[in-house]
């Protein structure tokens, strides 16, 4: 199988990467540097029109959204385990993965991005106060699931892949989380993994 993942610097593929790299998959990352604009050059668009990373390339068939390809990774690495076997727990993995893309990352893009949203700059430090604090609300959600577990379940998942980029962006987005004593925990052994290692060395520099 011939695996090329597309992702840039901070972006939220850090977390398919990291999955990739837990499934023991051969793969190749090709950077597309959002900070320069790549994902809108001719030759992005004209692979992945929706002007986004992660996307994966399988074979030189393209999948987007960080749902599906960290459930394809799960699905076509087995042995790795990474969602769990109960059919309920499987589509709360799935639950948590959409929670993290459509109830979290568009905040994380506001914060990030204010300029994306408005025109107007004098506007922007207010966009990004209301972008941070209903990041938080949503963090403070997750840090009850969190409470008392070393995984969100049993055994490692790609939740806890994705989990990770969630926190970390926020950490370099300079939120203050030390207060979230369960994610926080949940960073500090997320970064003790070889995936998670490999993946900052790797692609993040
Ligand atoms: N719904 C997509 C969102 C992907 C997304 O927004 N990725 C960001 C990076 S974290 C991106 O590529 N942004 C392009 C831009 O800022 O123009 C997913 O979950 O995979």
């Amino acid at each position: 199988m011939d695996i090329t993942l597309h992702h840039s610097p901070g972006a939220c593929s850090m977390a398919t990467c990291i999955s990739l790299e837990e499934a023991g998959a051969d793969f190749s990352v090709n950077i597309i540097s959002l900070k320069n604009n790549e994902q809108s050059s001719p030759e992005y668009v004209a692979l992945n029109p929706k002007k986004k990373v992660p996307y994966l390339v399988v074979d030189g068939q393209g999948l987007s959204e960080n749902v599906a390809i960290q459930t394809w990774i799960a699905e076509t690495f087995p042995d790795a385990g990474l969602l769990p076997a109960d059919p309920w727990d499987h589509k709360r993995a799935l639950s948590y993965m959409g929670w993290f893309g459509a109830g979290l990352h568009p905040h994380m893009t506001r914060h990030f991005k204010p300029g994306y949203f408005c025109d107007q700059p004098e506007a922007h430090a207010n966009i990004k106060a209301k972008a941070e604090a209903l990041y938080m609300d949503q963090l403070e959600l997750i840090e009850a699931e969190l409470t008392g577990k070393t995984w969100f379940f049993d055994h490692y998942t790609v939740c806890d892949s994705y989990f990770f980029w969630i926190y970390d962006r926020a950490l370099r987005e300079g939120f203050e989380l030390s207060h979230l004593e369960y994610s926080t925990q949940h960073n500090d052994r997320m970064r003790m993994r070889e995936s998670v290692e490999k993946t900052l060395a790797r692609v993040e520099g």
